[in-house]
This record gives C-alpha cells, sequence and structure tokens, in this order.
C-alpha cells in the first residue's frame, strides 16, 4: 500500500507549528525503539523489576527505565523542547536552548503487564513553555492548555494516537519502513455504549455515586437501565482507552474510600495520563470527568497530582456525573 500517509508528512500537512511537528516525529521514534525493547523483552533479559522504585512510590520495572531513558535523551538530543516531566522523575528536567515546548510523559504505563505479554504504552502530553528555563511550577498548566497529546500501544500492532487539536488519528508502525503511516484519519468515541471498564476488585471500596453507577450497568435489562452491559478490564490504561477510542465504552478509576483514607486523591496521574488521554477523547467526541467536572479543567497543584477518572462514550460520563450531582 504505497499511497499510505507517512507521520512525518501528515504533520507537515496539519498547519501545526514545524518545529512541534519536529518534536512529535522525534518522540514517535524514540518509541519505535521502545517498541523494539518491549518485543525483545527476555531475549533482552529487560523484564522484570529493579530493586527501587519511583517518586509514586511504585517498584520500577527495568523497561519503565529504558523507555524514559530514550525519550529524555531524544529529546534532550533534538532541541525540540526545553523541559521534560515524567512519572519516572521527582522532578522536571530542563534541556538548555530548547524550543519553546514541555513535553510530559508516562513512558511505560501498564508495565506491570509486560510480564505477562499484556499490551503497554506510552503517553504523551505537550504544553507551551512560559520561559525557556523551565521548573515544576510551569508545568501546572490546565489541560485545556495542552498543544498536542499522544500514546502509543505497543500491542499486536504498534499504534500511535495524536491529537493536535483538530480532531484525533491513528498511525500503524510499518516496520519494513521503520515509520508510523496513517490508518485511521478521524477516530470517534460512540455517544453511547454497554460496555464499562472498572477494577471490580475495589468494589467494597466504592463511593456511593460508582457503586449506584455500576450496580444500575451490572443490573443490565431487568434494572433502571433496561439493557445490558458488558465490562472489560485490561488494567493498562493505554489497551482500555484505546478500545473506547476504537468502539466506545467508559472507563473508571475513581477514588474510594480506602484511598482517601490513605490521603490519596485518586490512583492515575493529572499531568501525563488524566489530561493527554482526557483530551484525546474529547477530541474523539467523548467526555473525560473527574465525575464532578471536566478532567481538563483542573488547575494542577502538583507535577505528580493524581485525580479521579471517568472518560470516554458522553453519555454514560453524563450518568456517572448525574450520580455524584444526586442529592
Ligand atoms: P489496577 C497501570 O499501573 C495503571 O496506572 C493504568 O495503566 C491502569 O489503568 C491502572 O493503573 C490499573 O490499576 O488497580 O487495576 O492495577
Amino acid at each position: 500500500m504505497s499511497d499510505l500517509v507517512e507521520l512525518k508528512t501528515s504533520l507537515a500537512q496539519s498547519g501545526i507549528d514545524p518545529d512541534l511537528g519536529a518534536l512529535l516525529d522525534c518522540m514517535a521514534q524514540a518509541c519505535i525503539e521502545i517498541a523494539d525493547a518491549v518485543e525483545r523483552g527476555a531475549l533482552s533479559g529487560t523484564l522484570g523489576a529493579l530493586d527501587r522504585a519511583n517518586v509514586q512510590g511504585e517498584t520500577q520495572k527495568q523497561l519503565d527505565v529504558i523507555s524514559n531513558d530514550l525519550l529524555v535523551h531524544a529529546l534532550q538530543n533534538s532541541g525540540l523542547a526545553c523541559g521534560i516531566a515524567s512519572e519516572e522523575e521527582d522532578h522536571a528536567v530542563a534541556i538548555p536552548g530548547g524550543a519553546p515546548y514541555l513535553v510530559l510523559f508516562d513512558p511505560l504505563d501498564g508495565s506491570s503487564n509486560i510480564d505477562v505479554n499484556v499490551t503497554v504504552g506510552t503517553i504523551i502530553s505537550v504544553l507551551p513553555a512560559p520561559n525557556s528555563a523551565p521548573n515544576d511550577a510551569d508545568f501546572l498548566q490546565p489541560g485545556h492548555r495542552q498543544l498536542a497529546a499522544a500514546y502509543v500501544a505497543y500491542g499486536p500492532s504498534t499504534l500511535l494516537v495524536l491529537t493536535t487539536g483538530d480532531g484525533v488519528k491513528q498511525f500503524t508502525l510499518d516496520r519494513a519502513r521503520g515509520a508510523f503511516v496513517l490508518t485511521g484519519s478521524a477516530l470517534s468515541v460512540p455517544k453511547q455504549t454497554a460496555e464499562f471498564a472498572i477494577n471490580a476488585a475495589r468494589q467494597r471500596h466504592w463511593l456511593a455515586p460508582i457503586a449506584a453507577y455500576i450496580r444500575d450497568c451490572v443490573a443490565g435489562e431487568t434494572g433502571p437501565r433496561g439493557r445490558d452491559f458488558n465490562m472489560r478490564w485490561i488494567a493498562s490504561m493505554v489497551a482500555d482507552v484505546h478500545r473506547i477510542m476504537t468502539r466506545g465504552g467508559v472507563f473508571l478509576y475513581p477514588n474510594d474510600h480506602a484511598m482517601i483514607a490513605e490521603g490519596m486523591t485518586g490512583k492515575l496521574r493529572l499531568m501525563y495520563e488524566a489530561n493527554p488521554m482526557g483530551w484525546l477523547v474529547e477530541q474523539a467526541g467523548g467526555a473525560a470527568s473527574t465525575g464532578e467536572g471536566r478532567i481538563l479543567d483542573i488547575v494542577p497543584s502538583g507535577l505528580h497530582q493524581r485525580v479521579p477518572v471517568v472518560l470516554g462514550s458522553a453519555d454514560e460520563v453524563a450518568e456517572v456525573e448525574a450520580r455524584f450531582a444526586a442529592p
């Protein structure tokens, strides 16, 4: 299929700032190297955990660090950004003389699935840089200020799904070319769905609105929703969100009584998980909420801040929000 459009060409034709296009292409190339590292896995002895934790207090996988370093080094060598924030970096990393873009990423989300060969991914967000020597505070911008958001899913195919504010495109890695090629020009999340994604093992901790929403879904056609629902939970956000970007659904990782008791504000990180995924879903016609408000309107208070996440088919996100709003 020689008429496939490569990522670099698609970016050049999109009308975005050429430097932003070059930045996105640079990160896509680094993600191809991540795909190679993930694919080799046991062959290169990079599976398994390191004897250390990241700033989140989570045990780091070898491939978490490898993926992070591939992205950091690519950006440092490119000069196409002046600052980096990563799930695997305690603080922002400034890049002297870089272009006025801030890049945030979860280099390998869902890495607990690596050892069992389940799809994992990279999540990327790009913000404008307020100055050329950014510190953590410069990254604390609400998600509606993003200039680009993307994820790369390392699955049966390696897919790059990207928005720069004019809808959502999908690119598939063509290893023969060593490039991502356009395979979806306008991803769309159906407004309605009969599929929810949640970690049901936390049911006993759920807040009342979440418990009510899921109870009504599980009641099926005999309950208040009048139709049966299905459940999916891959426990890899990129994989669960890509399913929703492809066929609809609603993804929920709410805060709950157990997490609140530990002083947590949710599990997923605002800056490099909820914001980029939320913008991608909104750009595809879906919605992204905490259950009580739009994720992209949150004014961040910390680089690694966690938030509740309810995103996907707009009608179902509204159903969840209605249960939070009920007296
Ligand atoms: P649980 C992966 O660790 C992650 O951050 C997301 O990718 C995923 O949706 C979630 O956590 C899975 O959480 O509690 O099911 O392990």
